[in-house]
């Protein structure tokens, strides 16, 4: 039977000539960018591969994040019939390095491109790979290993740490299901709507499966001895898929229990649900969009957004919004005002992306014709800030520096004026508890109880907020949180006292770690499937050996938010 690595990119990331954004966090590197030692710390694995490794029957090894020098030794270890690499447009380059690497070291392993860097051309790629994957990647590689492609999919354990502040370690993990891909909204920038050709890919048919796929998921966390703080959702628009909403719904109802969730959904697939029902369902953080007001997408109709957000807010869901500046019609006035508008809706967490042309949609195709790209992008592009936070084109009203200083400084003035996203997400959770700790509903009661937990456990990192907040409002605005959670929730102990303050030397060696550029890279995730190790040479030691350019620690139990 032939043999298979999976593997992402190689770290470094944030070289020189590299986006800044393109990393291994999410949070860090996009969501909470600006905000110094507040910002959350989570690396996220490349699920793609887990899920192919999972639903294939060939024996495999997953890498996530390894150093060239621990790729090299993988491929140097043991012969691969084939290398299978996940990339995104900016890792382009690393993976022209990785297959050069291949070719030189084992040429005669097959290279399989994937990920949605693969809406590059056939001219672009072909070099460098064998085989193309430009569709879900497990049927895909069922095919190619001659495998029956038609079995069901199965989700694969793949936790990853808890977010993060201040370096404190953590105790928990959070597991992933993906729902589905891709998504039939078709917004004219959408890379993954338009990769999948506006359809969806369900992994979940219906609302009982997800169910009973996180309670598989609670059960393999148990068997592995780790504690689980909640999941990630991975499905572009949740809530559209509102028969599989409403049975998942319906399943929480009747196991009882109130989970926690993070998840994704538009303001019209939202706008289905009440909050109550979106609070029962179990979602703590929602991921959804803002765009621009005059941006005309279809995903944005529905509910009026401030009582939509009220709504959520108040039964303890923290948002994470995202917004885009630089759509042609928008002048430094017009992104000014989106953004006041954006302040007063007050997510929790937000995104401010660049109007950006992935290949493959339809605002690229306009691009092209219109001649708009700078010269510079027209050929042999440098696609390394192809990341949302860089423009390529002309604009009526902004030269490229004009708009990326205008991005950076929103998402420092965000910071200024909404404050740590820390002290916000802590507050939807407050306000959660406080609304729903006498509500009639079972489920939203035990929401409450949980959210008054996690609350309780979060009140050591509003210290830093108290001294070190971005300004003297914000500094007075955490201090007088903290007051009304101790009216609230009884004062602290000597025990939590001494937690505050023991978050001062945490807060100081995460400021000078970042100062200083170390332990800020992802370290090497390495998972073996159906391979008995005594066919490896490498030992389980030897992939536990940390790298030696600087990793983050491996990250502990107990979530701080
Ligand atoms: C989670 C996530 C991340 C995580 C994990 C990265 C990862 N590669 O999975 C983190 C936070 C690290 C991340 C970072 C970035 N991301 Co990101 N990310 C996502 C997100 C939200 C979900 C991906 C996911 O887990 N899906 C679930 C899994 C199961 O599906 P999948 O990844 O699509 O994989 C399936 C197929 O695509 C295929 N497949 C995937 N890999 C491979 C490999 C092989 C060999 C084969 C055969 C098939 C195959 O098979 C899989 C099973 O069907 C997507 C948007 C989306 N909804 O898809 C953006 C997305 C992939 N990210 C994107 C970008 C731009 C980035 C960044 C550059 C961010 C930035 N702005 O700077 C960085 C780059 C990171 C890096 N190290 O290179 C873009 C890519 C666009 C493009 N064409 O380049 C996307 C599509 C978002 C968007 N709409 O713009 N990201
Ligand atoms: S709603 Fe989101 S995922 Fe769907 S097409 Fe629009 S941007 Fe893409």
């Amino acid at each position: 039977m032939p043999n298979l690595l999976l593997t992402t990119v190689c770290r470094p990331f944030g070289g020189k000539g590299e986006g800044a954004s393109v990393a291994a966090e999410l949070f860090h590197a996009q969501v909470t960018r600006s905000q110094g030692i507040f910002s959350y710390r989570q690396v996220i694995r490349c699920w793609g591969l887990d899920y192919i490794a999972e639903n294939v029957n060939a024996p495999s090894v997953v890498l996530h994040y390894p150093s060239e020098r621990e790729f090299l030794r993988e491929i140097k270890t043991r012969f691969y019939d084939y290398i299978g690499i996940n990339f995104v447009v900016a890792s382009f380059h690393k993976l022209r390095r990785m297959a050069a690497l291949i070719r030189k070291v084992s040429p005669g392993s097959k290279i399989v491109l994937g990920g949605y860097g693969t809406v590059l051309s056939d001219d672009e790629l072909a070099p460098f790979g064998d085989f193309i994957c430009r569709e879900e990647g497990i049927g895909f590689m069922r095919r190619l290993l001659g495998e029956n492609h038609d079995r069901p999919i199965r989700h694969p354990y793949a936790p990853i740490e808890s977010p993060r502040v201040f370096s404190y370690p953590m105790k928990t993990k959070v597991a992933h299901i993906t729902g589905g891909l891709g998504c039939p909204n078709g917004c004219d920038f959408c890379c993954t709507s338009h990769f999948f050709k506006r359809k969806y890919v369900p992994f979940v048919q219906t609302g009982r499966e997800l169910y009973e796929a996180i309670l598989l998921m609670e059960q393999k966390a148990r068997d592995a001895g780790e504690e689980l703080s909640g999941f990630i959702i991975i499905d572009e628009d949740f809530f559209i898929h509102a028969k599989r909403a409403r049975e998942f719904l319906a399943c929480v109802r009747e196991g009882g229990r109130p989970l926690s969730l993070m998840g994704f959904g538009s303001v019209r697939g939202l706008s289905q649900f009440t909050a109550d029902e979106i609070a029962e369902m179990g979602f703590d953080i929602l991921w959804t969009a803002f765009e621009g007001t005059g941006s005309g997408y279809e995903k944005l109709k529905g509910q009026d957004l401030p009582a939509l957000y009220q709504g959520l807010k108040s039964r303890g869901v923290a948002i994470l919004t995202s917004v885009i500046i630089g759509f042609p019609f928008q002048d430094r006035s017009r992104v000014l005002e989106d953004f006041r508008k954006l302040t007063e809706l007050g997510p929790a967490l937000w995104q401010i992306l660049i109007y950006f042309a992935f290949p493959g949609t339809p605002f690229h195709r306009r691009v092209l014709t219109e001649s708009r790209y700078l010269p510079a992008y027209r050929k042999n592009p440098d696609y390394r800030t192809f990341d949302g936070f860089s423009m390529h084109f002309t604009h009526p009203h902004f030269s490229p520096k004009e708009l990326e200083d205008l991005q950076r400084e929103l998402y420092r003035k965000c910071f200024e004026v909404l404050g740590p996203s820390l002290v916000r997400v802590v507050r939807a959770w407050f306000d959660g508890y406080r609304n729903l700790k006498d509500s009639s509903n079972p489920l939203l009661r035990g929401r409450a109880e949980r959210m008054g937990g996690y609350v309780r456990s979060a009140v050591p990192g509003l210290f830093p907020a108290i001294h070190f907040g971005p300004n003297a409002e914000q500094r007075q605005e955490a201090r007088k949180f903290l007051e009304e959670i101790e009216r609230e929730l009884g004062p602290l102990s000597l025990k939590e006292r001494l937690y505050c303050w023991a978050t001062v030397p945490f807060s100081a060696w995460t400021w000078l770690a970042e100062r200083l550029n170390i332990f800020q890279q992802p370290r090497l995730l390495r998972i073996e499937h159906g391979i008995k190790a005594t066919l490896l040479n490498l030992t389980m030691e030897e992939t536990k050996e940390p790298a030696k350019d600087g990793m983050l620690p491996a990250p502990q139990r107990g979530s701080i938010i």
